[in-house]
This record gives C-alpha cells, sequence and structure tokens, in this order.
C-alpha cells in the first residue's frame, strides 16, 4: 500500500512511524509513506498557500491550486488512489472503516490547517472526508497520524501473529476481559483465582463473561451488533437486575461499577 500526505507541517510526521508496528510495516514495504509540503506545489514567489474568504469572513481558507498540482503529481497513471480529506465536518473514523481502507493499494490523505478548504478541492478532488472524533484538533496531521497507524496494522504481515489482530478488543465485537501477569499478588493485590486454576474451560468462560461485563456497562451499544448465545444473553438479563437507579439512595449506575471517570 502506497499512502501519500499532504500537509502544511511535513516535520511534524518525523517520529510516529518511526516505531513499533508502522515502522516494521515500513522496513517490510508493506507500506510507503511519502509526506508532501503542500507549500513546495505553490508556484508565486511567496510560495502562498491561503488567502482570505471570498465574501468575506475571518480566517483564512486553503488555495485550490497547490492541492490540485499536488494531488496531479502523485496520481501516477496507475489505480486511481482514494483521496481523503481530513476534517471535523467528515464521517467518524472508526475500526470498520480503517479495514475499508486497507483494500485500497493508495490513499491521498490531506491535511487541512485553517478556517477551511477551497470547496472545489471537496467536490472535484475528494473521494472521502474523515473526521477522528468529536473535539477539536489544530489540524489534520495528527487525525492523519492515527489514521496510517489504524489502517497499516491491519496489513497482512504487520503483526507477528494473525491472532493477536483478530483476538483483539473490537475484532471479536467485544471489549477486551480483564488481563493479568505476575506476580500473583502484588501489594496484596490478587490476580483472580480462576485464572490461574490450569482449568481452560472455566478461564474461557470467565473471560466470555469479563468481556459481556465491560461491554455492558462501558460500550452497551456494541452488545446489538454481536451475536450472543441464550446463555450468555441470560447472563446479561440476570447482571442488569445489579442496575441502580438512584430512586433508592444508592448512587445511580451499576453496582461494583469499575471503570469510566476518576
Ligand atoms: C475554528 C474553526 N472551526 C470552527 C468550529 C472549524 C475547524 C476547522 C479546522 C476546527 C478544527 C480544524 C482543524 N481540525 C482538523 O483539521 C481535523 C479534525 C479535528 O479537529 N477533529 C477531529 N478530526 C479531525 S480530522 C481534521
Amino acid at each position: 500500500m502506497r499512502i501519500d500526505i499532504l500537509t502544511l507541517f511535513p516535520e511534524m510526521f518525523a517520529g510516529p512511524f518511526d516505531h513499533s508496528i508502522a515502522k516494521r510495516a515500513i522496513e517490510k514495504k508493506l507500506v510507503n509513506i511519502i509526506i508532501h509540503n503542500i507549500r513546495d506545489f505553490a508556484q508565486d514567489k511567496h510560495r502562498t498557500v491561503d488567502d482570505y474568504p471570498y465574501g468575506g469572513g475571518a480566517g483564512m481558507v486553503l488555495k485550490p491550486e497547490p492541492i490540485f498540482r499536488a494531488v496531479d503529481t502523485i496520481r501516477t497513471g496507475e489505480l486511481a488512489p482514494c483521496v481523503i480529506l481530513l476534517t471535523p465536518q467528515g464521517r467518524l473514523f472508526n475500526q470498520k472503516i480503517a479495514g475499508e481502507l486497507t483494500g485500497y493499494s493508495h490513499l491521498v490523505l490531506i491535511c487541512g490547517h485553517y478556517e477551511g478548504i477551497d470547496e472545489r478541492v471537496r467536490e472535484n478532488l475528494v473521494d472521502d472526508e474523515i473526521s477522528i472524533g468529536d473535539y477539536i484538533l489544530s489540524g489534520g496531521e495528527i487525525a492523519a497520524m492515527v489514521m496510517v497507524d489504524a489502517i497499516i496494522r491491519l496489513l497482512p504481515g504487520a503483526i507477528g501473529s494473525e491472532a493477536s489482530v483478530n483476538e483483539d478488543s473490537f475484532s471479536g465485537g467485544l471489549l477486551k476481559y480483564p488481563q493479568y501477569t505476575r506476580p500473583a499478588v502484588y501489594r496484596g493485590l490478587s490476580v483472580p483465582e480462576v485464572l490461574l486454576s490450569g482449568n481452560h474451560e472455566a478461564i474461557a468462560q470467565w473471560r466470555r463473561e469479563q468481556s459481556l461485563l465491560r461491554t455492558l456497562k462501558r460500550h452497551p451499544e456494541l452488545l446489538n451488533k454481536v451475536s450472543l448465545s441464550e446463555a450468555e444473553k441470560a447472563f446479561i438479563q440476570s447482571v442488569q437486575k445489579g442496575y441502580t437507579s438512584g430512586n433508592d439512595g444508592e448512587p445511580r449506575g451499576w453496582k461494583g461499577y469499575d471503570g469510566n471517570g476518576c
């Protein structure tokens, strides 16, 4: 896979792909990441990349010419790349979209950094618009890094074992069960006994229950998307009886709540 990134701040990309899975994916030639400075495609002597908005108003707008010219040089004549604009107005990035994007052999990511971008870029150059979440970043660069990281770890061969990709949070549709390693007791805190039992069936059941509990508490909407056995549905029903409305003086929420918040 080839990924071209257009940015006004190419220096920001010096670090993030130099480590861990991304580094290995690059070394193994699973992915080629090419960073372009949009300013290099400006043609005037001041290398202008932005200008005042027609019609007036605050802020600057990214000019169309440097971006069109950059994409022109990137399109190499072979298969057309998928051109994606990183913008707060885009569709919300998630694991499913990451998976879909691994189906392209060539992606172009355009990072905005200003109040906006000339609409002609959106309408005539861009195939997709993506946001990574409902919060305001200063630009699309960190969003592009997030996307690239999520995408390239899915490329076949990027991660040591396929098993760890598939067993991951989200892949099974449920959140990961709690994990422990040695020592069995640390500062008086014990590892759940079942994990030390050597009873693999009991361990598998405990983990499945913990995944269900954690998903129910933190991301209940995910439960509607996975297929559950009758026993699992019954388990959830029984747990839900532990939900307190807060009307009788108890704190509102799940009994034994163990996450989310301070
Ligand atoms: C002050 C201008 N904002 C009005 C609400 C619009 C705005 C434009 C550009 C806000 C932030 C940005 C810069 N952010 C991105 O380019 C961006 C982004 C984000 O801010 N949040 C989540 N995903 C993304 S992807 C690109």
